[in-house]
């Protein structure tokens, strides 16, 4: 294998030149945990860790992840990561556990995989079955700069393949939505339609949807460990621990990630969520008043379509959701450094009074 069926392509290239020059190598994050990194090259795998001017990075979002391109030095002892070319695309949300602020930092985004071409998003047709989880990790998809694919799994277990199929593609506007059974191999040419030499694909989800399974038919071998559904909750057990990129046999790559727990969004603008709602940001701009907010304003367009039937309550609710996290991420960055400048001032206006009171100012 080299480097290019790991997904290096010209971008790659011109952000490497320089370091090039230096003779430094590169190589592909295919796992991270611990403060070590699993790089692969192209040949072997090898275990690295952070160069300390890394460690000690400004924000936790510059550290390597999954899928990153990372710069190493060979000539020196042991394998240390120097720098982190820039990503191509980056899966990005607000960081778990609602923590203020990591450590300082002003951003509390956590990136969950770098350089991904295609991120599908797998939902079992189950329990597991949830349009609003899915319009979530559209905006997710789409404020990453990936290109979304929907796949509803376990079509084996749901009687209304085609009902549910239907109802995604109503709300996936042009993205296709696949069905699969992972298990008994249904649908799995289309899917292996989007596994490209070179490119790299995420598998998206809840635990339990059926990532790790789709993986290993993908590789054609048992790469991940999946686990039974405990028939008692119809949840799958958490096998899957961390993400991890996976070369295929066929030259493209995958991404396999656990289920997240909490998925609260994280973006610098509209363009996500827009991506997501086209109907919505339609109907609004058709409201009277440039700022509605589609509660109770008269002449709102958005009202009108609910009380018409032509949109579904539960959908605009998803819609006023995702827009108020990511009001509040976008918020995030300024606040903090509002916070920090509001801090230095105060300490400023304390010295201006003392000196005031010691130099007896009127
Ligand atoms: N019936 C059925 N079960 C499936 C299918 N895909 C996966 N499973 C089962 O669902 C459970 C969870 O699968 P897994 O791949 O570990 O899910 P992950 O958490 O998304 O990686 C396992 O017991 C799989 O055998 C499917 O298409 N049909
Ligand atoms: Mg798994
Ligand atoms: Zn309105």
């Amino acid at each position: 294998m080299n480097s290019e069926n790991l997904g290096w392509n010209a971008h790659c290239a011109e952000h490497f030149e320089p370091y090039e020059q230096q003779g430094l190598a590169a190589a592909r994050v295919v796992r991270a945990g611990g403060g070590l990194y699993a790089l692969l090259d192209g040949e072997t795998e090898q275990t690295a860790t952070l160069a300390g001017h890394l460690r000690q990075a400004s924000s936790p979002d510059a550290l390597p992840v999954v899928g990153d391109w990372v710069v190493t030095d060979p000539a020196a002892a042991g394998v240390r990561i120097e720098a982190v070319l820039p990503r191509r695309t980056a899966l990005k949300r607000a960081a778990a556990g609602g923590r203020k602020s990591l450590a300082g930092h002003p951003s509390s985004a956590q990136v969950l995989a770098a350089n991904v071409d295609t991120a599908v998003i797998v939902c079992g047709l189950d329990r597991d079955y949830n349009p609003r989880r899915i319009e979530r990790y559209l905006t997710l998809v789409y404020e990453s700069g990936a290109t979304p694919v929907i796949v509803l799994n376990k079509g084996d277990l749901c009687p209304e393949v085609e009902m549910r199929r239907a109802e995604i593609e109503a709300i996936a506007f042009g993205v296709p939505v696949l069905v699969t059974s992972a298990l008994g191999g249904d649908g799995l040419g289309e899917l292996e339609s989007f596994l490209r030499t070179g490119e790299t694909l995420v598998l998206l989800g809840s635990s339990g949807a059926g990532k790790s399974t789709l993986l290993n038919r993908l590789a054609g071998a048992a790469r991940q460990t999946t686990a039974p559904v405990s028939t008692a909750v119809g949840k799958g057990v958490h096998t899957t621990s961390h993400r991890e990129l996976f070369p295929l046999p066929g030259g493209a790559l995958v991404i396999d990630t656990p289920g997240l727990r909490e998925l609260h969004l994280w973006g610098e603008g509209r363009d996500g969520l827009e991506s997501t709602f086209p109907d919505i940001v339609a109907l609004a701009e058709r409201c009277r008043f440039g700022d509605c907010r589609h509660e109770n304003e008269p002449g709102c367009a958005v009202r009108d379509a609910l009380a018409t039937g032509n949109l579904e309550a539960a959908r605009l609710e998803s819609y006023l959701k995702q827009q108020t996290q990511l009001a509040y991420a976008a918020n995030r960055q300024d606040l903090s450094f509002q916070q920090a400048d509001k801090k230095k001032w105060k300490v400023i206006s304390q010295e201006i009074k003392r000196w005031q009171r010691d130099h007896g100012d009127p």
